[in-house]
């Protein structure tokens, strides 16, 4: 078995996966299992109002005694009151997406609290490692939801290079392949979020995980560009509505208009055409709904085997 994670020591988990803060998606259901598995469960506030995030946080102390973190969706509508509740609440850990949480980490600091905000780039990464961040999330344009514009493979290693607190690699990694190459490119660990979408606790729509196993390679594409929010979901009638939209030159307005209320009607409610399908690259490579426990186990026993068959690599004599 793997071991010798540092980034486990610091969190106090058995092994280096993290689940993606996934607004709707990331509930105590799949919170728990996920840190109950011996992973970091992330509960995911999205623009959720802060008395969900309590709900769920008090939910999620019912169904696991193990270490759990919230993300912070820096857009929310909510997100004083978000961060003020995380405080009173004590949870442990935060991760961070959707902005730059560099204001608010030193506070962090000061209350106890272990804070891992998400970066697509080294710029930031410096940055918030100066401000007190405790480990950085290098994630790449792969993932999917909100992105930036540097892949996974050039960004991991480009940060790894850059700060001294540990890196976590996101954006394409759903095997124990991918886990090995976060690795190889001086990361601790990984998060995931689409795999963890396809596991049986995920309370996502079953249309939705289902449009996830079938989808190929190709099946993703950004909108969102010229409004400064580029977003990864599965292709569809909405995002084909979408880039015709921006084509024609819609205003910002008009375009967060059509987007309004998309993701819930997408991942909760099952509307695959007109619904927002938040998912990253490496849908194509899940072909099966698992129970969580399961998706880290196989994560890492495939990554012994492929470090194992590495070692073919190595000079004879
Ligand atoms: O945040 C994400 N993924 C997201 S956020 C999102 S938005 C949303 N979700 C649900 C309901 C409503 C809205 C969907 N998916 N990933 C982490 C991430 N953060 N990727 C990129 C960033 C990021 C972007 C800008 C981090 C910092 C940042 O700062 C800009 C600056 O000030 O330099």
């Amino acid at each position: 078995m793997l071991t010798n994670f540092a980034i486990c020591d610091l969190l106090h988990i058995d092994y280096p996966i993290i689940q993606g803060g996934m607004a709707w998606l990331g509930t105590a259901e799949l919170v728990s299992a996920v840190s109950n598995a011996g992973g970091l469960g992330v509960i995911g506030s999205g623009d959720a109002p802060t008395e969900w995030l309590r709900e769920q946080i008090r939910q999620t102390r019912e169904r696991t005694d193990r270490p759990f973190a919230v993300n912070i969706m820096m857009m929310s509508p909510f997100l004083a009151d978000n961060l003020k509740l995380v405080v009173e609440e004590k949870v442990g850990i935060l991760t961070f997406g959707g902005g730059n949480p560099g204001g608010y980490l030193t506070g962090f600091k000061e209350a106890g609290i272990k804070t891992m905000p998400v970066v697509s780039s080294v710029a930031l990464a410096r940055r918030l490692e100066k401000l007190g961040a405790d480990v950085v999330i290098a994630e790449g344009m792969e993932s999917g939801g909100h992105v930036g514009e540097t892949t996974t493979m050039a960004l991991v290693p480009q940060v790894a290079g850059s700060v001294k607190v540990p890196v976590i690699a996101a954006g394409g990694i759903a095997d124990g392949r991918g886990l090995v190459a976060a690795l190889a490119l001086g990361a601790q660990g990984v998060q995931m979020g689409t795999r963890f979408i396809c596991s049986e606790e995920c309370i996502a729509h079953t249309r939705f995980k289902e449009q996830i196993l079938q989808a190929g390679d190709r099946a993703t594409i950004v909108t969102g560009i010229s409004t400064g929010h580029p977003v990864r979901c599965l292709e569809n009638k909405l995002t084909y509505k979408f880039m015709a939209l921006e084509k024609a030159g819609a205003s910002k307005d008009e375009l967060e208009e059509l987007g309004r209320g998309k993701l819930s009607l997408g991942v909760m409610q099952g509307d695959i055409e007109q619904g927002s399908l938040m998912a990253g690259q490496i849908a194509g490579l899940i072909k099966e709904i698992k129970p969580v426990k399961l998706i880290i186990q196989d994560i890492m026993a495939e990554a012994q085997q492929v470090i194992d068959a590495m070692g073919r690599y190595k000079t004879k004599g």
